[in-house]
């Protein structure tokens, strides 16, 4: 899991910076009040705390509901800050959940993103047929949980202009990415179509180089670094709750603004 790129691990100001205004809306909302004490946890759950598993379950289904809270108070139209190109970070950092050198590059001409689910148009995706979409782009702030953080520029097809040219149901609940490193992960409809989430292929106006994803990643300005999967090949849009890589051991699946 270590990464000779990996930047020292200096917490950052910017990751509690980035999510005060969630955490003052929900005490406005009178929806959080300081943190829950164990008494009240068994209050709330009625779990048996001698039981470890029942204490999981319990947090788990608590954490679910707070996803579900955060994702209803997502301000569709709320921008996350965004920087002058001169702030960008050549080459950006790598993170993965193993070394940089165990990166297997994507072969471009061979590879095909797949659509399935509520799409009505699921015919696979080229390299070709991406670079021929409206491209967008953006500096924006790259924050992981590991307590670092860096300025990037992206570019590529704004999600929400992907999804439309398929025929996607954007009234559905999710939409979920596959990898080519088995590190699946799924979004919900209204962070997919946000102004500032986007299907990158490109780095500071460069095609994206194999650690950071090529041929494209998804890139959002409104969630934190593990919910922007690299080297995707599948695209579903699902009423199914979908979770992730992190998600499925415990992380917050909202995770973001
Ligand atoms: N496919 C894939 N995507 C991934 C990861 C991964 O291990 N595999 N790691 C995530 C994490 S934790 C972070 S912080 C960012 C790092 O992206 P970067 O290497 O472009 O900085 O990618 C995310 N997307
Ligand atoms: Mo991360």
């Amino acid at each position: 899991m270590r990464s000779p790129f990996r930047p020292d691990n200096v917490p950052d100001a910017a990751v509690l910076d980035n999510h005060r205004p969630l955490i003052r809306s929900l005490e406005r909302r009178g929806l959080i009040r300081g943190g829950l004490s164990l008494g009240a946890l068994v209050m709330l759950t009625g779990c048996d705390v001698k039981r470890p598993a029942s204490v999981q379950a319990a947090l788990r289904a608590i954490s679910r509901m707070n996803d579900e809270v955060q994702a209803l108070l997502f301000d569709p139209n709320h921008l996350a800050p965004t920087y002058p190109s001169s702030m960008i970070l050549r080459p950006p950092k790598f993170n993965a959940y193993y070394d940089v050198m165990d990166v297997k590059p994507v072969n471009g001409e061979t590879w095909r993103l797949e659509l399935s689910g509520l799409i009505a148009d699921k015919r696979p995706w080229t390299v070709r047929d991406l670079q021929a979409m409206p491209q967008s782009s953006m500096v924006i702030k790259h924050i992981c949980v590991e307590g670092w953080s860096y300025i990037g520029g992206w570019t590529g097809v704004p999600l929400r202009i992907f999804l439309e040219r398929v025929g996607a149901d954007l009234r559905a609940q999710y939409v979920a990415f596959k990898t080519a490193d088995d590190y699946p992960s799924s979004i919900d409809m209204a962070t997919a179509l946000h102004p500032q989430t986007l299907l990158a292929i490109k780095y500071g106006g460069e095609t994206l180089a194999d650690p950071f994803g090529y041929p494209v990643r998804l890139r959002m300005a409104t969630k934190l670094g593990y919910k922007n999967p690299k080297w995707i090949t599948a695209l579903e849009v699902t009423n199914t709750y979908p979770g992730g890589f992190w998600e499925k051991k415990g992380f917050p699946w909202f995770a973001g603004i």
